[in-house]
């Protein structure tokens, strides 16, 4: 599916306002391709895609980890992560795209995970600093994006588990040995 049939399903799946939280996502993780020597185009496809899934109704979320071969842990973890792997199922069923990084990126784009891709750190990081977002410590990881991909997933996914334990939110295994790697990559 072409980059301009991608942006049209976009539009027709989500509300203007996430709609528009997904373009600037795409610019912001492609500038950062550019930056990173990440290939452009497949960035832009993995930035359409990534929240594809998420203004559906939580019972299809279910049923589509269900018949699709995803991950049952998932369903034992709350439904704010259910969009990214149904996402890559969307992806690949109904937009046929098979490349495995891509659809990689959309699966781990909330909660990252361990080995990580560039390609995968790039969508979690622009998904996270995108012009958008306005939370404290927002301009301090927007800087470190510059810098390097490594220390801005680390602080990144730092941010990350911290607003969730304020919240006394349940943390999937994945962040959590996402964020170990990349403190242990560093001592
Ligand atoms: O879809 P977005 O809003 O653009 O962002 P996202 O996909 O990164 O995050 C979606 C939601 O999931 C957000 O409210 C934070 C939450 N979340 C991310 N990782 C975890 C999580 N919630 C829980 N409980 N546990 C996690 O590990
Ligand atoms: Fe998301
Ligand atoms: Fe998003």
């Amino acid at each position: 599916m072409l980059i301009e049939e991608l942006k049209r399903e976009v539009e027709k799946r989500l509300p203007s306002i996430r709609a528009a939280h997904v373009f600037r996502v795409a610019e912001t993780a492609t500038a950062l391709a550019s930056l990173y020597s990440v290939d452009q185009e497949k960035v832009e496809i993995a930035a359409l895609c990534h929240d594809i899934a998420k203004a559906m109704e939580r019972d299809k979320l279910r049923s589509i980890i269900e018949d699709n071969g995803i991950d049952r842990r998932y369903l034992s973890y709350p439904h704010e992560l259910w969009h990214a792997p149904a996402g890559t199922v969307i992806a690949k069923k109904e937009f046929g795209i098979a490349d495995e990084d891509i659809l990689n990126a959309i699966m781990y784009h909330t909660t990252g995970r361990r080995g990580m891709s560039d390609l995968e750190k790039l969508i979690y990081i622009a998904d996270l600093i995108e012009p958008g977002r306005d939370f404290p410590g927002v301009e301090d990881l927007r800087l470190i994006a510059q810098l390097s991909l490594d220390d801005a997933m680390k602080a990144s996914i730092s941010h990350s588990l911290q607003y969730l334990i304020a919240q006394q939110a349940t943390i999937y295994p994945d962040s959590l040995e996402c964020y170990n790697e990349h403190v242990q990559k560093q001592e």
